[in-house]
């Protein structure tokens, strides 16, 4: 296979695909962008990411942007691995629920509590509220049932920032225990 080629940076969204590439010991290089120093927007880097954000990921002449098809990329290649559940399975649709869930409903509450201004608290309830509504979708002890998978990696990842920033909903089941059944498996 050819080589897997990882573009991040350990304060950025490719924390998501990061992590799935060390976690399951996936073959791969990683090579840190600075993008506080303009490394996003070198020609260079433009040629692998259009529009110069972190993650991108080299594949043979391939690359993918976005970290949600990232580690949709890397479902297709390493099912095995990462215990990808199969297309066409309630279990993938999991999958794909929890991923656009992230990024286009949950994502954009939690940007705002990277500004100082932010009303934390305020942004902790709407964590809270979105959070104990998918508990509907979180089968125990693992997002997909028994078995830690890829799903259990990014959501482990999401909550990790969340709690950093003094957001995640304290206390709030199943994912505080999740948080710290997972966490030796996490940090590595
Ligand atoms: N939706 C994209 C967002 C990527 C993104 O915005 N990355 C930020 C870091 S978290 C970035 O590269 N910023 C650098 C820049 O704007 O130069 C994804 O999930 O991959």
């Amino acid at each position: 296979m050819e080589t897997l080629t990882h573009y991040t940076n350990p304060m950025s969204r490719g924390m998501r695909t990061q992590k799935i590439l060390e976690v399951f010991d996936l073959p791969h290089e990683s090579i840190s962008i600075d993008f506080m120093n303009g490394q996003t927007r070198t020609e260079e880097y433009l040629k692998i990411h259009p529009y110069g954000r972190v993650p991108a990921l080299k594949h043979g002449d391939l690359t993918v942007i976005e970290s949600g098809a990232i580690t949709l990329y890397l479902c297709d290649l390493f099912a095995e691995e990462l215990k990808a559940p199969r297309p066409g399975t309630p279990e993938r649709a999991l999958l794909y629920e929890w991923l656009f869930f992230f990024q286009t409903t949950l994502e954009p509450v939690a940007i705002k509590g990277m500004s100082d201004k932010s009303d934390k608290r305020q942004i902790q309830g709407e964590v809270r509220t979105l959070l104990t509504a998918m508990a509907s979708r979180f089968r125990g002890p693992y997002v997909l049932g028994e078995e830690f998978t890829v799903l259990d990696a990014i959501l482990h990842v999401e909550l990790a920032w969340y709690k950093m920033m003094g957001i995640f909903p304290e206390g709030l089941e199943p994912y505080q225990g999740f948080l710290s059944r997972t966490a030796e498996r996490m940090e590595l």
